[in-house]
Formats: C-alpha cells, sequence, structure tokens
C-alpha cells in the first residue's frame, strides 16, 4: 500500500494496483490564446503554469504502471451533443462550434481541442470526448474503470473549479477514493482554485483529499 501522511485533511492510503490517473480536459481550446478559455474572457497564461508538473504528474503514473485516462471538452462536428442551453449562454466572442484561430471552438477533430503537446496521451491511453463538465455524464468512464478495478482516483487538470470538481463530485458519489493534485490542477480564478481545494477536503474529506505533486511522488517512490 502507498500512504501519504501529509495528505490534506489527513493521510491516505491506496494500492497503486487499483488506481488511475485522470488528466481532465488539457486542451489547447482551454490553454493556448485562441481558444474556448479565452473566447469567455480568461488569462489563459495562469493554466499555462501547471503544463510541466502535470507532465511529470502523468510520467511518473506510466512509470508506476497506473493507468492514465485523458479527458477532453468537445463537441461532435454536427453539435447534436451540444445543448443550446450551453451553446447560447453568456455573450462570447464566438461560441462552441464557431471557427476560430484553432478550428471550430470545442468541436472534436479540431486543433483546438486536441490536447497541448507536453501532456499528450500515448498509444494504449484511454481519451474520453466529453459533452459535459463531468468526465461520467454520457460516456464509457464507469464501464472502463469497472473494467480495471479502479478504486482510487488520482486527479489533475483543468479547470479547478469547473471540470476537475464536477466529475471529482461525480467519482465520490460512484464510491471511488479521490486526490487532487494541487500544483497539477489550475483555475482562471485563483481564489475559485483556493476555494475549491478547501470545499473538496473540508468536512472530514467530504469529497475528497489532495497533496501536492512533491508528496505523492515521495509516497510512491518511498
Ligand atoms: N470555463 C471553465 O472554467 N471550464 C470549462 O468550461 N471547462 C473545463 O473546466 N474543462
Amino acid at each position: 500500500m502507498t500512504q501519504i501522511s501529509t495528505a490534506q485533511p489527513f493521510q491516505i492510503t491506496f494500492d497503486t494496483a487499483t488506481t488511475a490517473l485522470i488528466a481532465i480536459d488539457m486542451q489547447r481550446d482551454f490553454i493556448e490564446p485562441g481558444g474556448f478559455g479565452e473566447t469567455l474572457g480568461n488569462d489563459v497564461s495562469l493554466l499555462q503554469a501547471i503544463v510541466p508538473t502535470t507532465a511529470a504528474l502523468i510520467a511518473l503514473c506510466r512509470d508506476k504502471g497506473i493507468p492514465v485516462i485523458h479527458t477532453r471538452e468537445c463537441h461532435k462536428q454536427d453539435l447534436s451533443d451540444l445543448p443550446p442551453a450551453k451553446r447560447d449562454r453568456g455573450a462570447p466572442k464566438l461560441r462552441i462550434g464557431d471557427q476560430g484561430p484553432m478550428g471550430r471552438i470545442l468541436v472534436a477533430g479540431e486543433d483546438g481541442a486536441d490536447i497541448v503537446e507536453q501532456v499528450y496521451p500515448i498509444a494504449d491511453e484511454l481519451v474520453i470526448d466529453k459533452p459535459g463538465k463531468g468526465a461520467f455524464f454520457a460516456t464509457n468512464l464507469s464501464a472502463h474503470l469497472a473494467q480495471l478495478g479502479t478504486k482510487t482516483l488520482i486527479f489533475a487538470g483543468v479547470t479547478t473549479e469547473v471540470c476537475v470538481q464536477t466529475t471529482m463530485r461525480e467519482a465520490n458519489d460512484r464510491g471511488f477514493e479521490c486526490l487532487l493534485i494541487e500544483d497539477a490542477t489550475e483555475s482562471y480564478f485563483p481564489e475559485f482554485k483556493a476555494a475549491t481545494l478547501e470545499m473538496i477536503r473540508a468536512q472530514g474529506a467530504i469529497v475528497g483529499w489532495t497533496s501536492t505533486f512533491a508528496e505523492l511522488k515521495d509516497a510512491l517512490n518511498g
């Protein structure tokens, strides 16, 4: 068993044989200029800062035999899985499906919807395209995790309070132990990231645990 004694709010113990990493939505559309994140009015440079740590986390999991699952928030070319409520809300510069500098915004197969190079999936890794913020909604993630026998999920990716937190809550309700890596997740709003980390681990780990990448690495190498 692996134990992170300094995880918050208290130690977490898990078996690497029943653990998987989920890297959420590390896509150009959120992390690079000209994509979905920027059309919503956000400064994407904040998210770029976690790419090296997320890459190191993915490399560590690969090295330890922990399956790595990648997700991408994107919609079918015909937008048949895009609810009008999602497309029409607010006043972004470009809406989902519109042509942008990296192809159609948040559409599968377009450059913007793809994962940034530094954390790109390798051959046998599952990549899940998801139409929602949560990775369990309208995907085969549950079935895949059941097949793997996964009990503990390690979380990384963007953005902390939107797709990462939504997926972590979905996973928690499905009976998984959830660990969020603090320096491998980021928000466009630092105060939202801080609040999310606090609310996840409050009330005796009501949603799950958090730790730094270094704490996880030390535990796995221990
Ligand atoms: N806007 C925002 O913060 N996030 C999203 O729309 N999707 C994800 O978090 N992936």
